[in-house]
């Protein structure tokens, strides 16, 4: 269970927010949270008018606040698969797509850079009990500090086909991060045989947190044997840690519980 719960909130819906509270402090007097074009201007107004607007104004944010409420069960969650490149990202996204829809999502590669676009997954419904959540799921490309094209050489790519490689990962690694913004939930999908606290979790989990965006660290790959849950927790201690092998179906109950516990 995520404990920034309360920090529940897109980064887009935070910004949108943060200017209309700016617009609120610059005109003190508009008691709307969007200007009405109709609405005199406030040297024209008298005190009785104003009066009326801002009665107006409250019932407005009342039934929006009602309407909202009423919707907010329906409402679609763009819920984003991140991390580092070979954490398990699309064989998650697949294990999802398997579980909920019988059909997976796209390639698995043990090369690094497999997913160089945003792939997203429309519409998957998932229960538990009597709970349902149904959510966009997106995978992105790994994100990473650096691309090199020599590397893609050393597996055996020729150079031509390892710099368009390079060129398309790089990009790929922008698009993910511009899409930061649109996410409601993020998964953190990291490699638990390896060393966690790195430039690149460590970036990702705090611009998570900078937007306000609830995230849900998950450990991959406990079917290997050495696997250790314990130095993510260690390194993340403010989050939860789920374990799971995205490539084996393990512990993946458990990860559908953290979803509706973060989403509720
Ligand atoms: N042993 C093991 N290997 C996994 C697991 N999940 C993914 N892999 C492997 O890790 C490599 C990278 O996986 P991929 O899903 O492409 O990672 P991505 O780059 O984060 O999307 C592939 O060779 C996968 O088969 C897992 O749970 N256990
Ligand atoms: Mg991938």
């Amino acid at each position: 269970m995520p404990r920034k719960k309360s920090k529940k909130r897109s980064g887009k819906k935070a910004g949108k927010k943060a200017k209309k509270a700016k617009k609120s402090e610059e005109n003190a007097e508009e008691p709307f949270e969007e200007p009405a074009e109709d609405q005199p201007s406030a040297s024209t107004q008298s005190s009785s008018s104003s009066a009326k607007n801002e009665k107006l104004g409250i019932i407005k944010r009342f039934i929006n606040k009602v309407i909202g409420s009423i919707f907010k069960k329906k409402k679609h969650i763009k819920l984003g698969l991140y991390g580092p490149p070979n954490g398990g990202k699309t064989t998650l996204a697949n294990r999802i797509c398997i579980d909920w829809l019988g059909e997976d999502m796209g390639s698995v590669s043990a090369t690094a850079h497999e997913t160089r676009e945003i792939k997203i997954k429309e519409q998957i419904n998932i229960k538990s009990g009597k709970k349902e959540l149904s959510f966009n799921l997106v995978d992105t490309p790994g994100i990473a500090t650096k691309i090199d094209y020599e590397d893609f050489v050393k597996k055996g790519m020729n150079k031509t086909v390892a710099k368009k490689r390079a060129k398309e990962a790089t990009k790929g690694v922008i698009d993910a991060i511009k899409w930061l913004d649109d996410m409601d939930v993020v998964v953190v999908v990291i490699d638990s045989t390896m060393d966690p606290y790195t430039q690149v979790n460590i970036t990702i989990i705090g611009n998570l947190v900078a937007r306000n965006i609830p995230v849900l660290i998950v450990g991959n790959k406990i079917d290997l044997k050495k696997s250790d849950l314990k130095r993510i927790e260690a390194a993340f201690p403010q989050y939860d840690v789920i374990g799971i092998s995205a490539k084996f179906g393990k512990n993946m109950d458990k990860l559908y519980e953290s979803l509706f516990v973060m989403v509720d």
